[in-house]
């Protein structure tokens, strides 16, 4: 289905297991991006020409929602439920994963805002003892440039048995630092990009104490309230989803196995670095707020806006990420991808366009590399490059288009 309305207005399959860290190079000089204004329209088509490829490399479901300068367009493909066979709906709930990373990131910078937190200072000045480094700082880990290794690499290597696992675990932070201080790091603070879920882990501890409250409490009374977000949750460490929701099935690593209903997780090996619930409209007018000013001084959005280029398409802020299209646009946000659903999440620079597409499985890096063609779609309208080849899909690293 593909809808276009005038709305209320603004306000890892190809898994490789790599530990190459990317040096860390100089911050990209800033693309000369074009505002929304100036960009053709969406081409929403070609959208629903994604979502559909989608669901023949074998997603259930998928979701896309833009939203233009107060008009959205609405496609989707396929089911929510396998089970039941409802259709999906934009209005889906769903798992964000690494989406995540950008929420804590935010509660940091407002804290730094504050003059609660200072960027260049060591994480062990807030949580002394807890790294063997005094040099890491809290802009290294919102940066992925400590060095700190990603536990996840070795909990997800076998992909079904590894989530099930951890399904119903509920872990400390300090138990998911431990996990990755039991491995050499994978080079030295601030000399390389090597993506971490054990940085935003970090970054959780760091807002409970220095907030004195639970991440919980930061996300809803910092963004999730005052950005009116009525579809995003973080119930760490309940395992169901609220109210409407699509369900999420992770693709098993055997080829031709049934795929395994993943829905029910407390998400704990994540938390703060991914167990956020949300929907498209929300995670539109989220990115939308963060980059019309709406969430961080402009200061602090300069800093997160700094990046260091990671491959020949994507570059890391602070907890954010910059994707440069076929058309010479780039956009900004974060992907996610949580056993059951790959989220990509992205706006213009001046968050007037924005992009929200979803699929409800994971671990399928065909599906993963094809939605990236829905920022394509979005963002370049009918002057978008087809995708071609297989994007490199590290575990522990990034999501690159062609050639990346
Ligand atoms: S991985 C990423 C993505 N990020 C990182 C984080 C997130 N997600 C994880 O670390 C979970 C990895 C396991 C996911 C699972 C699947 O696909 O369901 N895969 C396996 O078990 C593979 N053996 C860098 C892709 C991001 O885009 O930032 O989200």
């Amino acid at each position: 289905m593909v809808s276009a309305t005038v709305g209320r207005g603004a306000v890892l399959g190809a898994v490789v297991l790599s530990l190459l860290a990317v040096p860390a190079r100089a911050a990209t000089s800033e693309p000369d991006t074009p505002t929304a204004a100036a960009l053709p329209a969406p081409d929403t088509t070609g959208l629903a020409s994604v979502l559909r490829t989608a669901l023949n490399q074998g997603a259930p479901g998928a979701l896309a929602r833009i939203d233009d300068h107060g008009k959205t367009y609405r496609v989707t493909k396929g089911v929510s439920d396998r089970s039941t066979q409802r259709a999906i709906a934009t209005g889906d709930r769903f798992r964000i994963g690494s989406v995540t990373k950008t929420f804590s990131a935010v509660v940091l910078l407002q804290l730094a805002d504050e003059h609660r937190l200072v960027l260049d200072a060591p994480v062990n000045r807030y949580l002394p003892g807890l790294l063997p480094d005094d040099r890491i700082t809290v802009r290294q880990v919102l940066g992925h440039r400590s060095g700190l290794y990603d536990y996840a690499n070795d909990m997800f290597a076998k992909s079904v048995s590894g989530f099930e696992a951890v399904r119903k675990k509920v872990f400390t932070y300090r138990q998911l630092v431990e996990l990755s201080l039991k491995k050499p790091r994978t080079n030295a603070p601030g000399a390389a990009y090597s993506y971490s879920n054990t940085n935003f882990v970090i970054a959780g501890l760091l807002i409970e104490k220095l907030t004195g409250h639970s991440v919980k409490a930061a996300y809803e009374n910092r963004v999730f309230k005052p950005l009116k977000l009525r579809d995003t949750f973080y119930v760490h460490p309940d395992t169901a989803i609220p109210g409407r929701y699509a369900r999420g099935y992770l693709t098993p690593d055997a080829a031709g196995a049934q795929l395994v209903d993943a829905t029910a997780q407390t998400v704990s090996w994540a938390q703060s670095a991914g167990a956020i619930i949300s929907s498209a409209r929300d995670l539109n007018s989220f990115y939308s707020a963060l980059f019309g000013g709406k969430l961080l001084s402009p200061a602090r959005l300069a800093e997160m806006e700094h990046f260091t280029q990671v491959n020949s398409t994507t570059a890391y802020g602070l907890g954010l990420r910059r994707r440069d299209l076929s058309c010479g646009v780039s956009v900004y946000g974060h992907t996610g991808a949580v056993q059951g659903y790959y989220t990509y999440a992205f706006a213009t620079k001046d968050g007037k366009r924005s992009l929200t597409a979803v699929t409800n499985t994971s671990n399928n890096g065909k599906v993963l590399n094809t939605l990236a063609g829905a920022l394509e779609s979005a963002f370049c309208g009918k002057s978008a490059k087809t995708l071609r080849g297989s994007a490199v899909v590290e575990r522990n690293g990034d999501v690159a288009s062609a050639g990346g």
